[in-house]
């Protein structure tokens, strides 16, 4: 049964609730079928936020895709999963689509427990390939021969080495396995890279791509030849290597049968080719020239970063919403953006480097001012932290900066090329805790507990702005080998926080406040919900001291045996996963030297947490202000310790 939503499905798209629904159409019905998808999706997103430049440049593509594969059989597999408005909605999603991103509502991004058409949940870049050919290979495996496997990846997903790794992979095998390749020159900034470069040649030429009408040409025919297909399959092969291409066609020379370049919003070009690739065996590529934010002015024309994730915006207008409620605090991200340019243009030493996440991390300011010290590597955190740790052999003083959750694809570069030479690399993660309505994929919540059991790296989370430019600054002193700095999504609690930098000393805590009956340890931004809770605390005349750790590794073991000499109760909070994260540490601190502490832990819980507002998410984990709250009453009650008036 159909729900009503307020949103206007045209008349196409409102009778389409699964793509076998969609493959009654007629192949001249596909192009007003994608008009009216866009328009959805603009409408919804518009509305309730989300990505949009990637879902609208795919538009074509996706209803292609569903129409001439027989999904959810055939098995598609979308790279990153933000570009997959499209097909949740062809996929029975249609009406809930404005959950999307919402607590308890959609996901952003595929996931196999939403639906048999979210073939593999994604999430982080790069994945589609290895996961579609271990799909192909099962599938062989299974004697079902005639499945087929599709990865969609974008120009700045196969930057990745996992995109690399699984062509090298793929191309040495006999599976069915097709790669479409959206190549729409961007990753959320412009792409990057020699790749890139290349692309752009392969699609610009002017001799190959009358070459490649010839291709098709010859394609056009293998539908009709039935059985036959092969051989000409093998012929049109035969003629790209040989005299159109030669063995210079990166993919094919990977042993991919290489099409395209071709128009990816052409729907009906597209069902034509893609039902022609099916007849052809083993592993191939299709090129297809997208533009990210198609079909929407604002989007195609504007600033594409900009419209990558656009927030809420006015879509007659295509101006974007501000928050109602209008911060005035800084992003952390920004406070790292003019932090870096500052200290970099005092310590000529220092570099800044991300891998794609300009925009998302505020170098994109260091960019603007210090262009040759600032380097955006693409898709690759592996190589981002090596290339990092290569560049502090040589002097330099590397400000590495990756969101929390993309760190887990580093971890061994970490570990072993930064950690074990002991290298004055500075890790900033940004993201990390909770981040919101990216959900599961993109938490940040398992970097103080993977990096604090690291030997040589110094473990640290500012709690306001002043501290992460402290920490930065210490950062940068000599000699202070692998250093990380943590630090979440969202702003800060300071309008005034570009004071003359001060040194932290390494493995120091502070404490904000004395109390008498509990002491709670904070790490990093949630010290600032304790700050929030003793409004409370202090109208129901409970005196709870409060200590801001700034470090959890090295901890201030000099502050923490003066704290449990005085308190045997103690909270600890912290906004990262509780096994192994900075409570943790503390109990091992206890353990250690044998205090007999009580110690109630808050922080986020051994479950893969949802998707939602940061606000809703706290609550849900239990270590937002009402949680603390809670907390102190649970033990003051469970302890009938006194209140003091
Ligand atoms: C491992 C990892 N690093 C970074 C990101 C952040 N990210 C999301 S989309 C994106 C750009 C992807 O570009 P492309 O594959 O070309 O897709 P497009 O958005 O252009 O359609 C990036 C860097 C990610 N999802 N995963």
């Amino acid at each position: 049964m159909t729900k009503k939503t307020k949103y206007i499905q045209g008349p196409l798209l409102s009778k389409i609730n699964s793509p076998d629904d969609l493959r009654l159409l007629k192949k001249n019905q596909l192009s007003e079928l994608a008009t009216e998808l866009r328009q959805y999706i603009i409408d919804v997103v518009s509305e309730k936020g989300g990505h949009l430049g990637a879902s609208l440049g795919v538009v074509e593509l996706t209803i292609a895709l569903h129409y001439a594969f027989n999904t959810p059989e055939d098995q598609l597999v979308w790279d990153v999963g933000h570009q997959a408005y499209g097909h949740k909605i062809l996929t029975g999603r249609k009406d809930i689509f404005p959950t999307n991103r919402i607590y308890q509502g959609l996901s952003g991004f595929p996931k196999r427990s939403e639906s048999v058409f979210d073939t593999f949940g994604v999430g982080h870049s790069s994945t589609s390939i290895s996961a579609a050919l271990g799909m192909s290979i099962a599938s062989q495996s299974n004697g079902d021969n005639d499945k087929q496997h599709i990865a969609v990846i974008g120009d700045g997903s196969m930057t990745a080495g996992i995109a690399f790794e699984a062509l090298n992979h793929a191309g040495a095998e006999n599976t069915n396995l097709l790669v479409i390749l959206n190549d729409n020159c961007m990753s959320i900034d412009p792409a990057v890279g020699a790749l890139k470069e290349y692309l752009t040649d392969i699609s610009t030429s002017h001799v190959y791509n009358k070459a490649k009408n010839r291709i098709w040409r010859i394609l056009g025919k293998i539908n009709k030849l039935g059985p036959n297909a092969q051989g000409i399959a093998k012929k049109v092969e035969g003629v790209i290597k040989s005299t159109l291409l030669g063995e210079s066609n990166y993919f094919e020379s990977l042993n991919f049968r290489y099409f395209g370049p071709i128009d990816g919003h052409d729907t009906k070009h597209l069902v034509d080719v893609l039902n022609d690739l099916k007849n052809i065996p083993g592993p191939k590529i299709l090129h297809c020239l997208t533009v990210k934010g198609k079909g929407y002015t604002p989007a195609e024309d504007g600033d594409t970063t900009r419209w990558h994730a656009p927030g809420l915006f006015n879509k007659d207008t295509g101006e974007i919403i501000k928050s109602e409620k209008k911060k005035t605090t800084p992003k952390y991200q920004d406070v790292f953006g003019d932090t870096i340019v500052e200290l970099a243009n005092k310590n000529d030493q220092i570099v800044g480097v991300t891998p794609a996440m300009l925009s998302g991390s505020s170098l994109n300011k260091m960019m603007k001012e210090l262009p040759k010290r600032t380097f955006d590597v693409g898709i690759a955190e592996q190589h981002a932290v090596t290339f990092s740790a290569g560049m502090a052999t040589q002097g330099k003083i590397p400000f590495c900066n990756i969101y929390s959750t993309f760190m887990q694809r580093a971890y061994d570069q970490v570990i072993h090329d930064v950690a074990i030479q002991n290298l004055n690399v500075v890790f900033c993660l940004d993201r990390g805790g909770l981040v919101g309505a990216d959900g599961a994929t993109h938490h940040g919540a398992f970097d103080i507990a993977f990096f604090r059991c690291i030997p040589n790296m110094i473990v640290s989370a500012p709690m306001n702005e002043k501290e992460l430019r402290n920490l930065m600054y210490t950062a940068q002193l000599p000699n202070q080998g692998p250093f990380s700095i943590r630090y979440p999504r969202g702003n800060g609690v300071m309008l005034d926080w570009k004071t003359p930098f001060e040194e932290i000393a390494i493995g120091t805590g502070e404490k904000i406040k004395d109390g008498e009956q509990i002491a709670i340890l904070s790490i990093g931004h949630p010290g600032n919900f304790v700050i929030s809770a003793q409004k409370q605390f202090l109208k129901e005349g409970l005196h709870i001291a409060h200590y801001n750790m700034r470090f959890v590794k090295p901890l201030d073991e000099k502050m923490l045996h003066k704290i449990f000499s005085k308190f045997d109760k103690i909270i600890t909070i912290e906004d990262g996963c509780l096994l192994g994260g900075f409570g943790s540490s503390i109990l091992e601190f206890i353990a250690r030297n044998n205090y007999n502490i009580a110690v109630k832990m808050l922080g986020i819980p051994d479950e893969f947490i949802q998707h939602g507002t940061q606000e809703q998410l706290h609550n849900y984990c239990h270590y937002d202000e009402k949680a603390i709250i809670k907390a102190v009453h649970s033990i003051v009650e469970t302890t009938s310790v006194s209140q003091v008036g």
